[in-house]
């Protein structure tokens, strides 16, 4: 018999949690009991995993006592508050917040790109998962930087309104059906309206006059990379899209690449599919990617502004490999070559 583990999901009722649950069957995770935590307000609500009717438990101190591996959807400030709990009764945490993110003895990792960092679990039982923006770059940057080296990258991002949560697919849905229908469109989750609009201001600004979104794209990408070396500058901009985050990527590298070389680098590249054929107006679209677990790539080509320049769109399911699928590699990394159960 192989091995198969106790399981918590923190924020289960969430757009993230619930993303966590179904991909956890998906991927034939062995588990062996799955407890599903959120507030209060959810309590005895069930969810459906591999059809079975499962109660929602209260997120508390000792909701990890006997669970080996906990993964955290539910904030920043609730992981920052409980991950030590459940680290405390031995239980690793994966968490998708960024509590935890910048903690040197905390490895953060994309799969794809650094699965050897995830031997740094045991300083504190935590490993983080990166912000949804860092994931799917990284994973195309990764092979670009192995084989050139990348000196500086230029991103802006067109990002869905799923990375806000329930409350912002919600509010997308209601303004769009409001406003097609010459009501007045309700604004409760951004500063401004987010139907037929583009905001370019992801989470809060810093006194930098970045966002915390954008600097988290630079902090994360040098970290797991382990090149702080990399210069990065980000736009972080949301678009009325459901799902899927979408992204401009301008990389210049160390050595010279061709366009034809990346293409054939990143056909390569664990997790990423190629789509790029602009003869038939193929390239990477949101509405494409949601639902799937892959990074696409494509609008391969040379920034000719520069010697050693490449332009990259990068397209994937933020809730997906941006949160969840990520999470779940993690998982199957810790529970292959780390926990002994
Ligand atoms: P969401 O749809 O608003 O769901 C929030 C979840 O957290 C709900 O299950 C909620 O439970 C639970 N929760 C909130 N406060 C809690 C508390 N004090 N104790 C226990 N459970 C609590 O949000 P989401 O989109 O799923 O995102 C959740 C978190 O995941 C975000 O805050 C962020 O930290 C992280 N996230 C990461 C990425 C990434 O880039 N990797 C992307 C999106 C989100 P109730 O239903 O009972 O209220
Ligand atoms: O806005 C997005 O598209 C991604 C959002 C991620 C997010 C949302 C609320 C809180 C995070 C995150 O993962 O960085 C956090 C947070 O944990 O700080």
């Amino acid at each position: 018999m192989g091995k198969s583990f106790n399981v918590a999901v923190a924020g289960a009722t969430g757009a993230v949690g619930n993303q966590m649950i179904l991909c956890l069957e998906k991927r034939g995770f062995p588990i062996d009991n799955i407890k599903l935590l959120a507030t209060r307000r959810s309590a005895g609500r069930k969810l459906r995993f591999n059809s079975e009717e499962i109660p929602v438990e209260e997120l508390t101190e000792t909701s990890f006592r006997g669970v080996d591996i906990g993964i955290f959807s539910a904030g920043g400030a609730t992981s920052q508050k409980y991950a030590p709990f459940a680290a405390k009764d031995g239980c690793v945490v994966i968490d998708n917040s960024a509590a935890w993110r910048m903690d040197p003895d905390v490895p953060l990792v994309v799969p794809e790109v650094n699965p050897h960092a995830v031997a740094e679990y045991s300083k504190k039982g935590i490993i983080a998962n990166p912000n949804c923006s860092t994931i799917q770059m990284v994973v195309a940057l990764a092979p670009i930087h192995r084989k050139v080296g990348i000196k500086r990258v230029v991103v802006s991002t067109y990002q869905a309104v799923s990375g806000t949560g329930k409350k912002a697919i919600d509010e997308l849905h209601n303004q769009t059906k409001a406003i097609l229908n010459f009501l007045e469109p309700e604004t409760n989750v951004y500063p401004h309206r987010i139907a037929f609009n583009c905001l370019p201001q992801i989470d809060v600004f810093l006194d930098n006059g970045y966002t915390k979104e954008e600097m988290k794209m630079v902090k994360e990408t040098q970290k797991i990379l382990e090149d702080d070396s990399i210069a990065i500058t980000a736009t972080t901009v949301r678009v009325p899209v459901f799902f899927s985050h979408s992204e401009s990527v301008n990389v210049e590298t160390r050595n010279p690449i061709s366009p034809d070389a990346v293409r054939a680098l990143l056909e390569d590249a664990p997790g990423v599919t190629v789509i790029d054929d602009p003869a038939r107006n193929l390239y990477p679209m949101a509405i494409d990617a949601a639902g799937r677990d892959e990074t696409f790539v494509g609008r391969i080509r040379a920034d000719e502004s520069i010697p050693n320049g490449i332009n990259l769109w990068v397209v994937s399911d933020n809730i997906r490999k941006g949160a969840a699928t990520n999470a779940v590699q993690i998982a199957e990394v810790l529970a292959r070559n780390y926990l002994s159960k």
